[in-house]
């Protein structure tokens, strides 16, 4: 599986590693691992990223060795690089800013993924999309070229696998990530400290809102459906921000009965930004899908003309009709 990407390691000096734009944990910690392992081969390696590095990720890079956001003084060094190996995505524009200089750079190139796709950007190409993670093909890319496999890599594919996973819930947790899992542990990483960094570190404000919006949530068509609202008059109130209203939804789901939760926002240019997240058994990408927005069967989203109340009635509207339909 590895044999074309070995021969581009084996012969080339300077790689520089990249993913997508707005970068998640898996994205973060297989670059990071993958940095450290070709750095103890001997090689030149960089991690450039389009999208500055979320500040939960930070601590797997307390050497600051990635350069993100990048910037144009970065676009040379891509351009000069002998190889780019492009992880956790397989999609140039999704690339960001630094894309085009990726796309047109003489160097060997290989993608790393398991995202499921259509076409393959570069010749050099693995793609499992039954792994759980990049981070787990990335611990299979290690072990079979001979390691080594330091600590700093072994936190950052625990944490790629950690945050792809849900926390081990998702359906993506196979024998194989918890058997890839358990030999990180034994590589010395601590999971309580990485669950720390990584979901502990909610702001005051965030909690106040998480609060204030879960005490007025509506719940209706026989407890199937519930919903929480976020006003700009509340972001005011509790001095959150757009951001920490991200995976607030989650929480609508953990009712016992919910099969749809769905959270608006209202942003400061007065649209009316919808996520909808389904139990499994309901597809909200169809719901989305005719509100204009899109996603997954389990997790999609829409953007709404205001004011709330009338983006609150389409959506539920909307859903109504789904549900009156089966
Ligand atoms: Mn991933």
């Amino acid at each position: 599986m590895w044999t074309d990407i070995d021969r581009i390691i084996a012969s080339n000096q300077t790689f520089v590693i990249t993913s997508h734009i707005h970068p998640d944990g898996d994205a973060i910690g297989t670059e990071l691992a993958l940095c450290e392992f070709l750095r103890a081969r001997g090689k030149d390696a960089t991690i450039i990223n389009t999208s500055p590095t979320p500040v939960i990720y930070r601590f797997l890079d307390p050497g600051g060795m990635m350069r993100a956001p990048a910037s144009q003084e970065d676009l040379p060094r891509i351009t000069a690089a002998d190889a780019i190996l492009i992880v956790d995505i397989n999609d140039w524009k999704r690339l960001g800013m630094i894309g085009d200089t990726v796309r047109t750079s003489p160097a060997a190139k290989a993608v790393i993924d398991h995202h499921p796709y259509q076409d393959t950007i570069v010749p050099t190409t693995v793609i499992d999309v039954k792994a759980s993670s990049t981070a787990e093909l990335m611990y299979d890319l290690i072990t079979s070229l001979g390691g080594p496999l330091t600590r700093p890599a072994a936190n950052g594919l625990y944490t790629g696998i950690l945050t792809d996973t849900g926390s081990f819930r998702f359906g993506n947790t196979t024998p194989t990530a918890h058997t890839i899992t358990a030999r990180l542990l034994e590589a010395g990483v601590q999971p309580a400290a990485i669950y720390d960094f990584v979901y502990n570190q909610n702001s005051e404000a965030r909690l106040r809102l998480m609060g204030r919006v879960l005490s007025d949530m509506t719940i209706a068509y026989r407890g199937q459906v519930a919903w929480i609202v976020v006003t700009q008059q509340l972001f005011k109130e509790t001095g959150a921000l757009p951001e920490d209203t991200s995976s607030l939804v989650d929480a609508t789901l953990t009712i016992a009965g919910v099969e749809i939760g769905l959270i608006f926002v209202e942003t400061a240019e007065g649209t009316i930004r919808v996520s909808l997240r389904s139990r499994g058994r309901q597809d909200v990408n169809k719901i989305a899908g005719a509100l204009g927005g899109g996603g997954h069967r389990a997790a999609s989203g829409a953007v709404l003309p205001g004011p709330l109340d009338d983006a609150i009635r389409r959506v539920t509207g909307a859903i109504e009709a789904t549900m009156n339909a089966e």
